[in-house]
């Protein structure tokens, strides 16, 4: 495909661009699927700049705009505020990014950019409500502490939510991730969770929140995260996180291909399924390469944001095998065999495919 665009492109090489970032910002192993909770340091890793260095005694939350009421509150201030924990699903829009084609050079996740963390904090919403939210205001903007340039555009990494979005009860300002300090690689010392809307959103070392009343026109809202078929073409912005299922890889792998090897006889395929949309209903799972379909079996699905596990029995014989698994969620959205293709690389859901040599 000829693409005419302000972005760059990859063709079939990675290049040192790509190694660089992917070095840096690593993925989940898929066998991390197994925990219920992804331990720390296995969730995958999005910075696209620095991670600042933040020193917790002269570092305060300021909240105003359009409010009547500003406040500024250190973080033992926010702590001593009503707590809560969520276990949310997170997953970057990049994510399946390097199997388009032609593919955008940015961070080339293959499908490993997620994780399944308890984030504990204090919700969002009655923040917003004793600040004093006036009328007229349209969106929050959420600004971070770390700052560089991209698109040759020096700014602060920020990102606005609509009034509506930003007032949803389970929006949380998290201090600790799965019983823990927040590490300083997920956004010490606070960060914003807004559960089932992709990565870009749960803007990380927060230092400000701003109440606005006209649309965030910045770098990080306006020029990423829209699914433009062309630079002309407005697209539409990229929000909530489409169905996915992942597959534990079965067998044991090689290395460094990563091809799978199983001993034929009864096995069961597991996995994880999420949407950000609706909680997911079905998960289908094909031992044919998309051929023929059949109904996984359900666990519970852990809350509203989090994920579920699924499993499949398989008794496999001898020979090569092509796996393959794919969600629906009960607002009818499921992952179709192809993505249409967009500049950013955003939202390729396609299905995951495991190569299985049976013996
Ligand atoms: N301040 C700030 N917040 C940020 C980012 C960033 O670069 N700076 N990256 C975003 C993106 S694109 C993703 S996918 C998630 C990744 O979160 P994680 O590294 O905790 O998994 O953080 C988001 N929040
Ligand atoms: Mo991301």
């Amino acid at each position: 495909m000829a693409v005419e665009s302000e972005h760059q492109y990859g063709t079939e090489e990675f290049s040192q661009v790509e190694l660089a970032l992917a070095a840096r910002n690593h993925g989940f192993p898929l066998e991390t699927l197994r925990y219920d909770i992804t331990p720390l340091g296995l969730h995958y890793l999005l910075i696209h700049f620095d991670i600042p260095h933040v020193d917790v005694t002269g570092w305060k939350l300021d909240i105003g705009g359009h409010v009547s009421r500003p406040v500024s509150l250190s973080l033992d201030e926010i702590k001593e505020r009503p707590r809560t924990s969520i276990a949310v699903t997170l997953e970057c829009a990049g994510n399946g990014r390097s199997r388009y084609s032609p593919r955008p050079i940015s961070q080339p996740w293959i499908e490993e950019a997620i994780g399944h963390a308890e984030w504990t904090g204090t919700p969002l919403a009655p923040l917003l409500e004793e600040a004093g939210v006036e009328d007229g205001a349209v969106e929050v903007l959420f600004t971070g502490l770390d700052r560089g340039l991209q698109g040759e555009v020096e700014h602060a990494y920020e990102r606005s939510l609509p009034l509506d979005e930003a007032r949803r009860p389970e929006l949380l300002l998290a201090y600790e991730v799965n019983g823990q300090t927040l590490p300083p690689q997920h956004g010490f010392p606070l960060r914003l969770i807004v559960p089932g809307w992709y990565g870009m959103t749960h803007v990380k070392w927060l230092d400000s929140i701003s109440v606005l009343t006209e649309p965030f026109e910045g770098f990080q809202q306006l020029q990423q995260y829209w699914t433009k078929t062309s630079d002309d073409d407005p697209g539409e912005p990229v929000t909530r996180m489409f169905p996915r299922s992942m597959m534990i890889p079965p067998g044991i792998p090689d290395f460094p291909e990563r091809r799978r090897y199983v001993e034929a006889g009864p096995c069961e395929l597991e996995g994880r399924a999420w949407s950000g949309w609706a909680p997911v209903t079905r998960v289908e799972v094909s031992v044919d390469g998309g051929e023929t379909w059949e109904d996984a079996a359900l666990d519970e699905p852990v809350g509203d944001y989090g994920w579920r596990r699924w499993s499949h029995a398989w008794d496999p014989e001898a020979g090569e095998h092509e796996l393959v698994s794919r969600a629906t969620d009960g607002a009818g959205n499921s992952q179709p065999d192809e993505v249409a293709w967009n500049t950013g690389g955003y939202v390729n859901n396609a299905p995951q495919r495991v190569f299985v040599t049976v013996r």
